[in-house]
């Protein structure tokens, strides 16, 4: 499979590639710009064959990759079903591309993985995120999947606002747009992530509920985020594999 080789621009497309490579933190690295272009890498050097059904993604979905951008909005104007992956950048590009998104799409349902809650209070905007987002649109349609390592306070706010961790009951047939904080998986599986957390749960858990999720719902966007950017290594592949197998899955969904 070839990103870099796709022949489709924005409005023909219907899934679309995007890297927001944002950093907003207290102590940025200026380095984890570079995640978004290192998780192409990796899926170009995906094969894109499905074993399932005998086909090629490539040839089956129109992709295209629309680069890396300052935000969502111009593309989120434009937005007429094609399904975004969005590749991070910090957390904190969820908010707007959330938001952004919300606007265009009605009901639209929040997944968040994560191994962490980002609802604190103030500080970096990647730990409050989620908060920015309840306060906005409520907490009726967000769910939480991953999450192992937060404050009281996180704990007592997301608990007073009803939501409960790792149960997607009420989770069919939505309109979805899916935050995954790479985080959310055990840290061995993803040692350039940023924020690395242990005891999470394996790639392979993760791959196969996010597969679940987009087969009982209509994925709107997915945004991988957090990767630290410094080198290469088995991070980018093992996202990119997730990905691959996304794209396959929707690939049977559209047929
Ligand atoms: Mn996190």
């Amino acid at each position: 499979m070839k990103i870099d080789n796709s022949i489709y621009g924005f409005l023909d497309c219907n899934i679309c590639f995007l890297g927001i490579p944002k950093i907003v933190s207290f102590t940025p690295n200026p380095l984890n710009k570079k995640g978004p272009d290192l998780l192409r890498f990796a899926i170009n050097n995906k094969d894109d064959f499905d074993n399932a059904d005998g086909k090629c993604c490539f040839d089956e979905l129109k992709i295209c990759d629309e680069g890396n951008l300052k935000n969502i909005k111009e593309i989120a104007s434009k937005l007429n079903k094609q399904v975004l992956f969005i590749f991070g950048g910090e957390h904190s590009i969820t908010k707007d591309c959330f938001l952004e998104l919300n606007n265009k799409v009605k009901d639209l349902a929040i997944v968040v993985f994560d191994a962490h809650m980002d609802v604190r209070e103030t500080g970096e905007e990647n730990a409050c995120f989620l908060k920015s987002i309840i306060e906005k649109v409520g907490a009726k349609n967000v769910y939480l999947i991953g999450q192992r390592v937060y404050s009281k306070e996180e704990y007592d706010y997301v608990k007073s606002k009803g939501i409960m961790i790792n149960n997607l009951k009420g989770l069919k047939d939505k309109k979805l747009y899916i935050s995954f904080d790479i985080d959310a998986i055990d840290s061995v599986y993803v040692p350039s992530c940023s924020t690395p957390e242990p005891f999470g749960e394996s790639l392979k858990y993760y791959n196969d509920l996010l597969i679940k999720i987009i087969k009982e719902n209509e994925l709107v966007a997915i945004d991988f985020v957090e990767f630290s950017g410094k080198s290469f290594d088995i991070t980018y592949s093992n996202i990119a594999s997730i990905i691959m197998n996304l794209l396959k899955e929707l690939k049977r969904k559209n047929q």
